[in-house]
């Protein structure tokens, strides 16, 4: 049967952004062209054992020299937005020092291909792709290692965001510094399930002050080299967090999780401060001592828009049994990306279930853009990541029919329509993703496409959710589902 729009006739507001996203490392390959170097993400790859299969983006959807097709793709799909990350090794092979103009040369040649398809581009600085030697080559005086625990990472990345603006600035408006710091942050030095895959707690909160002064320090750049119309923001991955029942446990390892999850970024960002109970819930891990007071300021940057990642709620309660799951299923058994945590139970949140194992409920993103509208009053939103993985299958018609992923999208962009409509202001929404691709410690084994990667042939095929899509962003109105 056909259901009605959840949104009834109600449009989205005008100039609403219809988008698709992707990110460097997960599609372009051409890991070794034209000066790139290693990232943090082709060791980790390589590593054995790290991703699943063993596999790596040294091909991925070879976008990289497909990049003229996957835009006219775009196009005919009706889409109105692209957001796209920039490979930092390809474009300053050491993260330090000169540029390498090839580098460049294909972001302008990107850029110049959507703008000729009417296509409005946003570029994101950072999607987890640290050139290794930042993370290797680490300044004298740190035992560990480099990367994000470091300052002097931060430094760097301003001065590449800074060449980056150089070259793009004259066609790109919108601009995004970091893709969820929190998963830098804790997945890739806590938990150690993204590169550069350490397991350290002190490393991980030191990696999410540098990761904010990171952005700071580039978002001050990119205002200095970027015309006044440029809109500089930032992609949070923020949490909706509940506690399984009422109960003052529960309330409290919500508050927790919240803490790590979500303020330990807004706090600085929006309020130019670390919450008080963070630092107290760490502060038999660390004195906090990194942080400079000169440092809350410069993070403090007025922001243009804030972009949020949204996939699914979680669920915690309170629990004294060290083995009890810290996150979702996948991941148990590693360790912990939730630092001082450690009396913390992750549960299922109900729903139907992804390919992913996260469960399918909207409300959460409707309570995230309400909570974000207030918390940052007057700074407009976008949704910067929406999608769900299923198990897509090539029909014997040869085609690709997902009515999950449809479903999802309605649903969801309902749950943005229904922020709208109690005050958010949401000004665009990107599909996580435009195709299937390296979806990082799964490898190729998660879908997460509007449009079907064969790695055999690259040939794609548009899924019906992307035609559906299409349909949506053609005409500012969600189509019924099946
Ligand atoms: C995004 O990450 C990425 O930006 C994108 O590159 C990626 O392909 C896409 O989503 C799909 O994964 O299990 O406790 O750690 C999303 C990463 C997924 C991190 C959900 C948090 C659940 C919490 N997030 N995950 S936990």
């Amino acid at each position: 049967g056909t259901a009605p729009a959840a949104t009834g006739s109600a449009g989205f507001p005008p100039g609403f952004l219809w988008g698709a996203a992707t990110a460097a490392y997960q599609i372009e390959g051409a890991a070794q062209e034209d000066g790139r170097t290693p990232s943090i993400w082709d060791t980790f790859s390589r590593t054995p054992g790290k991703v699943l299969g063993g596999d790596t983006g040294d091909v991925a959807c070879d976008h990289y020299h497909r990049f003229r097709d996957d835009v006219r793709l775009m196009a005919e799909l009706g889409l109105g937005a692209y957001r796209f990350s920039v490979s930092w090794p390809r474009v300053q092979p050491t993260g330090r020092g000169p540029a390498v103009q090839r580098g460049l040369d294909f972001y302008r040649a990107l850029v110049d291909e959507l703008l000729e398809h009417g296509i409005t581009p946003m570029a994101t600085l950072y999607h987890w792709d640290l050139p290794q030697d930042l993370e290797t080559a680490f300044p004298s005086g740190s035992s560990a290692g480099g990367g994000w625990p470091e300052r002097d990472t931060a430094e760097r990345f301003a001065e590449y965001a800074g060449i980056v603006a150089g070259a793009l600035g004259d066609r790109v408006e919108l601009w995004s510094t970091l893709n969820e710091p929190w998963c830098s942050a804790f997945l890739g030095y806590g938990s150690g399930v993204h590169a550069p895959g350490r397991t350290d707690d002190v490393a991980a909160l030191r990696a999410a002050h540098h990761l904010n002064l990171g952005h700071g320090l580039a978002a001050k750049a990119l205002r200095a080299a970027l015309p006044a119309r440029a809109k500089i923001g930032i992609a949070l991955n923020p949490s909706a967090v509940r506690p399984l029942t009422d109960s003052p446990e529960d309330r409290d390892a919500q508050r927790r999780i919240d803490a790590l999850a979500n303020r330990i970024f807004s706090g600085p960002l929006l309020k130019g401060a670390y919450p008080q109970d963070l630092i107290a819930d760490t502060s038999h891990l660390t004195d906090w001592s990194f942080v400079r007071p000169e440092d809350l300021a410069v993070i403090k940057q007025p922001l243009d828009f804030l972009g949020i990642n949204y996939y699914a709620p979680a669920v915690v309660s309170a629990t004294d049994d060290p083995n009890a799951p810290r996150k979702d299923g996948h991941n148990s058994g590693s360790h912990s990306p939730w630092p001082g945590a450690d009396k913390v139970a992750f549960h299922q949140a109900p729903g139907e279930l992804t390919a992913m194992d996260w469960p399918v409920d909207p409300t959460g993103l409707t309570d995230l853009l309400l909570q974000y509208t207030a918390e940052a009053p007057g700074v407009p939103l976008f949704v910067t990541e929406n999608g769900a993985a299923f198990e897509d299958r090539v029909g014997e018609d040869g085609r690709v029919h997902d009515p999950d992923r449809v479903r999802y999208l309605h649903s969801h962009l309902s749950a943005v329509h229904e922020a709208i409509r109690r005050g958010a202001d949401v000004r665009g929404y990107f599909l996580w993703s435009l195709l299937d691709n390296f979806e990082w410690a799964y490898g190729y084994s998660k879908r997460f496409g509007a449009v079907y990667v064969d790695y055999e042939t690259q040939a794609r095929i548009p899924k019906s959710s992307a035609r559906w899509y299409g349909q949506a962003a053609r005409e500012g109105v969600l189509p019924p589902v099946e």
